[in-house]
């Protein structure tokens, strides 16, 4: 506040050029928070430290459309100061149209909550796209832009133009011919060459790191016909013998298929399995403990259910067809005892729980699934057995499903104890 205080007796230039360098510093800061928090092999590292980190990365954002407000007013004079400047012109076009469009996306995904679901996808995706192309840009300009590049240009300039003046000075009548130090325009232009060079290959070598990963991120984004889950399914590692068979409905896809795509989250590593030492488990408070091999476990009765999945970071995927057993079946086979209060899950990654209360784990669309879109699940989706909870937030579906106990008092679960809310309602 003070700062901005102080900020606003500064003379016009020096108002400008400051609000560039906190720019600058807000954006790079967003940036690596913000590609810390989206890359999937950060989640485990940084376990609770990404509740924390997206709430700083919130903070900045809101500190950069402050930036911008204050903008607003010196761009009627900015813009006249960029008359017949057009690269210029470009940049703060640019700049522009990037800076509002994470900001726009920036706020629905902040807000998405209060928002129709729908928008959070569409927020998500922008935001994405304006960091595919901002950041890069950011890099760019602040390498071409910086100071040496600046200064050594500068300097070529002047001598040229020194030079282009000594050699129209007349020599005075009488005087003899001066000789004149002749500006050497081949090695000026070599020179330049030598920076485009220097550009292109600061470009070129950007679109070499990001290009592969910015090319998986437009594939997923624009397929929304599950050719993902086909590739997720045909990379999978798991060994489970035999396959599902799916039912009717699920090999029909009575839902279409799912719509969207699955960001693949895991806190471990992504566990695979084999059905030769798979088992299903059932303990704590029930009259019948249960431990079923994976052919037991596929002789118990399905159904298939179409549901959303909602991730709490704002993607959804739309009307998944899955197939499983409904986990209130599950509990009635174990027999639960009246002490009995909550439903704990285990992931058979070792690392990830979470629980229900004994009412929301009867909701009729809690599965215990197998199959998604009438294929067995993949490892990468949580195959061979994940839970589904569509009326909550995917962070109670816990993937690699493997033993469920049921216990007496609460159990928070490895999200909530790390921030996110414990009611996942979505
Ligand atoms: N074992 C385990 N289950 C998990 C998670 C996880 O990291 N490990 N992430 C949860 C979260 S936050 C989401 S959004 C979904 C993501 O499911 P997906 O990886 O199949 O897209 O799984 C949930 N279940
Ligand atoms: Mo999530």
């Amino acid at each position: 506040m003070a700062r901005v205080r102080e900020w606003l007796k500064l003379p016009y230039g020096r108002k400008l050029k400051k609000l560039h360098a906190w720019n600058a510093w807000i954006v790079l800061l967003l940036a690596v928070s913000g590609i810390v928090l989206y890359a999937p092999f950060m989640r485990g590292v940084l376990q609770e430290g990404r509740v924390w980190l997206k709430q700083v990365h919130i903070y900045l954002g809101i500190a950069s459309i402050v930036v911008l407000l204050l903008y607003v007013p010196l761009i009627a004079k900015h813009l006249k100061q960029l008359v017949g400047k057009r690269a210029q012109q470009w940049n703060l076009g640019i700049v522009l149209i990037i800076l509002l469009g994470w900001s726009l996306s920036g706020l629905v995904l902040w807000q998405f909550r209060h928002l129709p679901t729908h928008w959070a996808n569409a927020a998500l995706f922008f935001h994405d796209l304006f960091t595919w192309v901002g950041v890069p840009y950011a890099v760019y300009h602040s390498i071409s832009r910086s100071r040496w590049i600046k200064q050594d240009e500068a300097r070529e300039k002047q001598a040229a133009a020194r030079a282009q003046r000594e050699l129209q000075k007349r020599p005075a009548d009488g005087e003899p011919e001066r000789p004149t130090a002749a500006f050497d325009y081949d090695a000026y232009r070599r020179k330049m060459t030598r920076r485009t060079f220097v550009r292109l290959s600061i470009a070129g070598l950007m679109a070499a790191v990001i290009g592969p990963s910015f090319y998986r991120w437009m594939k997923a984004a624009s397929d929304t016909g599950g050719s993902a889950l086909d590739n997720i399914a045909a990379a999978d590692g798991n060994r489970m013998l035999p396959p599902p068979t799916p039912l009717a409905e699920s090999a029909q896809v009575v839902g279409g298929g799912a719509k969207g795509n699955f960001r693949i989250y895991t806190v471990t590593k992504i566990p695979s399995f084999s059905s030769d030492n798979w088992h299903f488990d059932i303990g704590g408070l029930v009259d019948q403990p249960q431990k079923w091999t994976w052919e037991q476990f596929l002789a118990l009765p399905r159904k298939v259910q179409v549901s959303d999945f909602h991730c709490v970071t704002g993607w959804s995927v739309y009307k998944c067809t899955w197939e499983g057993i409904p986990l209130s079946e599950l509990l009635k086979l174990a027999g639960v005892q009246p002490k009995a209060k909550y439903v704990k899950f285990y992931s058979g990654d070792g690392e990830y729980t979470d629980a229900l209360s004994l009412e929301q784990a009867h909701m009729d669309d809690v599965l215990v699934a197998v199959m998604l879109d009438g294929k067995p699940l993949p490892q990468d989706l949580g195959g061979p057995v994940r839970l589904v909870v569509p009326k909550m937030y995917a962070y109670k579906s816990v993937k690699w499903l493997q033993a469920i106990e049921l216990i007496e008092k609460s159990h928070i679960g490895y999200w909530e104890v790390r921030g996110y809310d414990n009611d996942a309602w979505v």
